[in-house]
C-alpha cells in the first residue's frame, strides 16, 4: 500500500502542475474546484458546512433524515452502493444503515481521507464489504460491477454542481453505463440573496477556502501567489444559475511558477468554482437528456434543497 502511494504522489502532482498551467494560460485564468480539497482545504470545508449561512449540508441531512424509509425503498436494500465522496458523513452513514448495502465503494480524489474513512466504516459497521476507490467524477467510472446486483449511485452534497450542464450531462450519461438507479443532492435556485450569503459568510471561512487553493500552490508547485494580494469574490449569476467564486486580485502582479509567468491586471479574477443550481425540473430535465427517467424526488422542509432519485429505465 505504502509503495502504490510513493508511485502515484507524482503522477498527481504533475496534474495538479499541468491544470493549474492550463488553467492559469487561459483567457479568463481559472483554476478546478477539486484542488481545494487539501488536507487545510478540507478542514475548512468541514467548517463551511457548520456555518449558519451555508444552508446546503444542514438541508440535505434533515431531507435525508425525514424521507430516509422512502429513499431505501428507492434504492432497494441489499444493492451495490457507489458514492462519490469518502462516505465519512453522517448522511453517508444513516443510508448505509438503512440500505444494508451488499458492497459499498467510496471514491474519492484523495487517497488518505478515502482510506481512513474506509476504516473507520468497517470498524463502525462489522458485516460491510467496504472497496474505497480513488478517482474523481471527471472520469469515467472504472468498477466492476457484480452482474444479478444493482448498482445505486450516491452523488450527494450538491457535487454535481461543480460541472456545467453539458458535463453533468456526460457524467449521468456515463454513469448509466453503470447504474441501474441514481440518488443526486441537487441544491434548489432560491432568492439571489439566499444565495450570496452561503458563500460570502460573515466569518469568513469561505473567503479562506477559496485563498488556500493559492496557497496549495505554493506549497506544492512552489509558485509565488502573494495570498495577501488577492481577494475573495463570490456572487450568483442568475442568466448562468451558478455562483461563481473567483479570487481577485488587488493590485497589478506577476507570479511564477517554475519556468512559467504569469501577470495580472489590478482587478482581473482567477475564477475558481461554479455551483449551479438547479430548479426541480431543470434537474429533471438534464437527468431525461442523459437517459435518466426522474422517479422520485424529496426536499426539505425549508424547500432548499433536493435529492432526485432517477431510474435509468434498463432493467432492474
Ligand atoms: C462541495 C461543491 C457542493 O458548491 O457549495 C462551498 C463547495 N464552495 N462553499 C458548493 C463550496 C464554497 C460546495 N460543493
Amino acid at each position: 500500500m505504502a509503495r502504490e502511494r510513493g508511485r502515484n504522489r507524482p503522477l498527481e502532482l504533475a496534474s495538479f502542475r499541468n491544470d493549474v498551467v492550463a488553467g492559469l494560460s487561459l483567457p479568463q485564468k481559472s483554476l478546478p474546484p477539486k484542488y481545494f480539497y487539501d488536507a487545510a482545504g478540507s478542514r475548512l470545508f468541514a467548517r463551511i458546512c457548520r456555518l449558519p449561512e451555508y444552508y446546503l449540508t444542514r438541508a440535505e441531512l434533515a431531507l435525508t433524515r425525514r424521507h430516509l424509509p422512502a429513499i431505501v425503498r428507492f434504492a432497494g436494500r441489499g444493492c451495490q452502493l457507489v458514492e462519490y465522496g469518502s462516505g465519512e458523513g453522517v448522511k453517508s452513514r444513516m443510508l448505509i444503515r438503512a440500505l444494508r448495502p451488499s458492497v459499498y465503494v467510496p471514491i474519492d480524489i484523495s487517497e488518505d481521507a478515502l482510506l481512513a474513512a474506509a476504516r473507520g466504516l468497517a470498524r463502525e459497521f462489522p458485516w460491510l464489504r467496504v472497496a474505497p476507490l480513488v478517482g474523481d467524477f471527471s472520469r469515467p467510472l472504472d468498477i466492476r460491477v457484480r452482474r444479478g446486483t444493482p448498482s445505486v449511485v450516491y452523488f450527494p452534497g450538491s457535487t454535481i454542481g461543480n460541472l456545467a450542464p453539458e458535463e453533468a450531462h456526460a457524467f449521468l450519461s456515463m454513469s448509466r453505463g453503470v447504474a441501474v438507479r441514481m440518488l443526486v443532492g441537487v441544491d434548489l435556485k432560491k432568492a439571489p440573496a439566499l444565495l450570496h450569503a452561503a458563500y460570502n459568510d460573515a466569518a469568513g471561512v469561505t473567503a479562506a477556502f477559496n485563498l488556500n487553493l493559492l496557497a496549495r500552490i505554493n506549497r506544492e508547485l512552489g509558485a509565488d501567489f502573494d495570498p495577501r494580494r488577492w481577494r475573495h469574490y463570490a456572487f450568483y449569476n442568475p442568466a448562468q444559475g451558478r455562483i461563481e467564486m473567483h479570487l481577485v486580485a488587488l493590485a497589478a502582479q506577476r507570479v511564477r511558477l517554475g519556468s512559467h509567468r504569469w501577470r495580472f491586471a489590478a482587478g482581473e479574477t482567477i475564477h475558481t468554482e461554479n455551483s449551479y443550481k438547479y430548479s426541480l425540473d431543470g434537474f429533471r430535465e438534464l437527468a431525461a437528456k442523459a437517459g435518466f427517467r426522474s422517479a422520485r424526488v424529496w426536499t426539505d422542509r425549508g424547500g432548499l434543497f433536493a435529492l432526485h432519485g432517477l431510474n435509468s429505465g434498463s432493467g432492474s
